[in-house]
């Protein structure tokens, strides 16, 4: 298989890292995008210096991204696959409790910064024909839940933006894919929720078996490896342990 380049948002721990060692496995070349840059350096080290170019980006701030893009190296530049996966929740407060602070910053971490990636590498995967943005969704962006209030929309948000970039490249040989997981382990997603609260943190996980951020990644791997002509529009995958609630009903 021709060597393909992967550009990874928040490969700094969880999914992304997962997923960047999933793709260095098959010999990929990575481009590990986060804000903490010695975690990357430490993923450059573990996988090679050929294998992973570190760069340190946050994906709020647009002006950053346009330049990481355009100033990628010749071995590096040729992006093959997107993977749109920085993004967290804050938070589990009714709407009416929240802190706006909270939901301004998953509006520009998990929608506006996952645009801007989108929109930064477009061009070049239109130019050669050839592409694939895999964004990472959740079932919060189809299923509500109590606390969920802006964290769920972030993520329908990114099923909605997924489908319209279908549509517009009809066409163009890019794929899209929405990847869209429930609950999974082994990842600092609850901890940043919960300002590091580990109590609170840990709950969610108590006495069940979650989802792993290698279950993800082979998820990833398998919808940007299907043949050319086939376009996985979206995978929504839970632990067998997780499933559907009742409607609540207020009573008096
Ligand atoms: P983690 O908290 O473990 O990882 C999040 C990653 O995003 C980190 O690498 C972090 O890097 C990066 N990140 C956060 N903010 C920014 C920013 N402003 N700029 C650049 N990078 C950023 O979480 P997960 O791996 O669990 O989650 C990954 C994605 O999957 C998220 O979009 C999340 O919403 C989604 N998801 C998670 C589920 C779960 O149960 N864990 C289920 C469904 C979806 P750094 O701090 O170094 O910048
Ligand atoms: C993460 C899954 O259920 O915590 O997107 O919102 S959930």
């Amino acid at each position: 298989m021709e060597q393909r380049t992967i550009f990874i948002t928040g490969a700094s721990a969880g999914f992304g890292a997962a997923i960047a060692r999933r793709f260095a496995a098959e010999g990929a070349r990575i481009v590990a995008t986060a804000r903490r840059a010695e975690r990357l350096d430490d993923l450059r080290k573990e996988l090679g210096d050929d294998v992973v170019l570190p760069v340190a980006l946050d994906v709020r701030d647009r002006a950053a991204i346009e330049r990481v893009v355009t100033d990628l190296p010749p071995d590096f530049a040729d992006v093959d696959v997107l993977v749109n996966n920085a993004g967290l929740a804050l938070g589990l407060e009714p709407a009416h409790e929240a802190d706006p602070n909270d939901w301004q910053r998953m509006l520009d971490t998990n929608c506006a910064g996952l645009m801007h990636c989108t929109r930064a590498l477009l061009p070049g995967m239109v130019e050669r024909g050839r592409g694939h943005v895999v964004n990472m969704g959740s079932i919060a962006g189809s299923y509500p839940y109590p606390g969920g209030n802006v964290y769920g929309a972030t993520k329908a948000f990114v099923q909605q933006f997924s489908r319209n970039l279908r549509a517009d490249l009809l066409g163009t040989g890019v794929r899209v894919t929405c990847v869209e997981p429930g609950l999974v382990g082994g990842t600092e997603f609850s901890s940043v929720r919960f300002g590091g609260d580990s109590e609170r943190a840990a709950a969610p996980y108590t006495n069940t078996e979650p989802l792993t951020p290698e279950d993800i990644a082979e998820t990833v791997h398998w919808v940007v490896s299907q043949p050319p002509h086939v376009n996985v529009n979206a995978v929504e995958l839970m632990p067998v342990s997780q499933a559907f609630g009742p409607m609540r009903i207020h009573r008096t």
